[in-house]
């Protein structure tokens, strides 16, 4: 019986206050700006991977994520098996005592702690995970800023999920990505107050995927160029000064304002992407009234590739902004469209 080397790690989902949204290389997964966001705490919402290898494992590369049997042969998780390998072999070169992993069969297994049908991001925390699951296994130097170039390579904002706390994603210029790679900002220790709360607005799957709406974007938006280049290169600083002041005024507010910044390149794209409903644009207006009665800022809004709201607030400020979600939510009256469910989260 052949022996079996195994290793599991967990990754958690990221949601990004300056988001990212085009990329200059497709293959590689290079974006066209920085970015930043908060990871959320591994209690909430993380995935869950096991990576192993064995000589008596079938020969082909495996993935089981949530139970069901996935495609590996697509370029981006090939891209990840092939880097981490060639780490691997670096290790087995240096040391003839080393077992030779690299050339054994891989079998990963993968678990979200949060539905599926949550119609949540799961890419970020997925190949994060992945990443690290097989780099633990092959004793690679567990790196997080080297782990991000691979996970990147997977799915862009899964670079970001190798750090906890608020984690920016240096952009980058060279060709071939070797500075495209997350950095830490803060931990989350450094404003350990900060909650989220998420709407699950729809469960739907998106219509338009990130990968492809985002590069009609780059070919049709003429906002585009100007976030790209101007705005986003403002905020990165703007944010990273409010969360090393921790300035909930300054961060709400930008944060706020990235997400506007980057549907309305998303209505300016030819044909036009729509994420946000009118669940959702109910959930900016009850942003703005718990705004307005506090008379400063105490809750942001941001939105993905998808109606889904995420609003970020700090502990002491619990009542005034989840509360008034929740009891929304309880009570459907005033709240249009289809019935949306809470999900508490902590960042840690
Ligand atoms: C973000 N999003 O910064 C932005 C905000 C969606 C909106 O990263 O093609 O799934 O795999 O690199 O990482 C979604 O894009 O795209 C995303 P790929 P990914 O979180």
């Amino acid at each position: 019986m052949s022996e079996i080397y195994r290793a599991s790690t967990t990754a958690p989902v990221n949601i990004a206050v300056i988001k990212y949204w085009g990329k200059r290389d497709p293959k590689l997964n290079l974006p066209t700006n920085s970015s930043l966001s908060v990871t959320l705490s591994q209690n909430d919402l993380r995935t869950h991977t096991t990576a192993s290898c064995s000589a008596s494992y079938p020969a082909e590369d495996s993935l089981l994520l949530n139970g069901k049997l996935q495609d590996v042969s697509g370029a981006r998780t090939q891209a990840c098996f092939r880097e981490l390998r060639a780490l691997r072999k670096e290790v087995e070169a240096k040391d003839s005592s080393a077992p030779k992993l690299s050339v054994l069969p891989l079998k990963i297994v993968s678990e979200n702690n949060f539905p599926t049908a949550a119609g949540l991001a799961s890419s970020a925390a997925g190949f994060a995970a992945l990443v690290r699951a097989i780099a633990n296994l092959y004793e690679l130097p567990a790196d997080p800023t080297e782990l991000s170039r691979i996970a990147r390579q997977g799915s862009g904002s899964a670079c970001r999920s190798l750090f906890g706390g608020y984690v920016g994603w240096e952009q980058g210029s060279e060709a071939d990505g070797s500075d495209s790679k997350a950095f830490e900002v803060a931990p989350a220790s450094h404003w350990p107050n900060m909650r989220a709360v998420i709407l699950v607005v729809s469960a739907a799957k998106k219509d338009v995927s990130s990968t492809s709406g985002m590069q009609t974007t780059v070919a049709t938006s003429s906002l585009f160029a100007s976030r790209a280049s101007e705005t986003v290169p403002r905020r990165m600083k703007e944010m990273q000064d409010a969360i090393k002041n921790k300035d909930f005024e300054t961060f709400a507010k930008v944060t706020m304002m990235d997400s506007n910044s980057f549907h309305a390149t998303c209505l300016d794209t030819y044909p036009p992407i729509f994420y946000l409903n009118d669940v959702s644009r109910a959930a900016i207006k009850m942003v703005e009234q718990i705004n307005n009665t506090a008379g400063k800022i105490i809750a942001a809004y941001t939105f993905d590739a998808g109606p889904n709201a995420v609003i970020y607030y700090l502990e002491e400020n619990e009542k005034a902004v989840a509360g008034v979600f929740k009891t929304l939510l309880a009570n459907k009256d005033g709240w249009s469209g289809e019935r949306g469910a809470a999900v508490e989260g902590n960042y840690e």
